[in-house]
């Protein structure tokens, strides 16, 4: 059991339907520990940079257009094994297709509006936060309740 963070996304689409408080209740009811919290609209340059391993494909000039075409919501999250918790919370890449009871299942029917994001792997949390957060903007702090989780 490792404990870890994740970067998680609400995207535009997510924001706009109103569904921000839908996915923070999901993350905090699994027991995950919210770190850093903010909401920002993200420049052309740092979308590129996010979505850099996507960078040549088809799809990655409409992806960079829509991931800033409106206000996000950027948060850091910790837990155990909470990288793959959360890939597990959000669900497949198209929401079409997507397990019901997941965030996408529940809420998107398509790959290219899909809600949310969050890292896959250690490595693309390190190459990712940073591009959202400070280092101070990611708060050390207990929750107190751990045990119950
Ligand atoms: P995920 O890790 O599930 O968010 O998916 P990927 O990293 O594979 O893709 C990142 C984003 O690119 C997806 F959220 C949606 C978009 N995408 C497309 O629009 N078309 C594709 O064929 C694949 C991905």
């Amino acid at each position: 059991m490792a404990v870890e963070k994740t970067l998680i996304l609400i995207k535009p689409d997510g924001v706009k339907r109103r569904l921000t408080g839908e996915v923070i209740k999901r993350l905090e009811q699994k027991g995950l520990n919210i770190k850093g919290l903010k909401m920002m609209k993200l420049s052309v340059e740092k979308a590129e940079k996010h979505y850099s391993v996507h960078n040549g494909k088809p799809f990655f000039k409409d992806l960079v257009s829509y991931i800033t075409s409106g206000p996000i919501i950027a948060m850091v999250a910790q837990g155990n094994n909470s990288i793959s918790v959360v890939r597990g919370l959000v669900g497949a890449t198209d929401g079409s297709k997507a397990a019901p009871g997941t965030i996408r299942g529940d809420f998107s029917i398509s790959i290219d509006k899909n809600i949310i994001h969050a890292s896959d792997s250690v490595e693309s949390f390190n190459h990712e936060y940073p591009i959202f957060f400070e280092e101070p903007e990611i708060l050390d702090f207990s929750y107190g309740d751990e045990k119950l989780f």
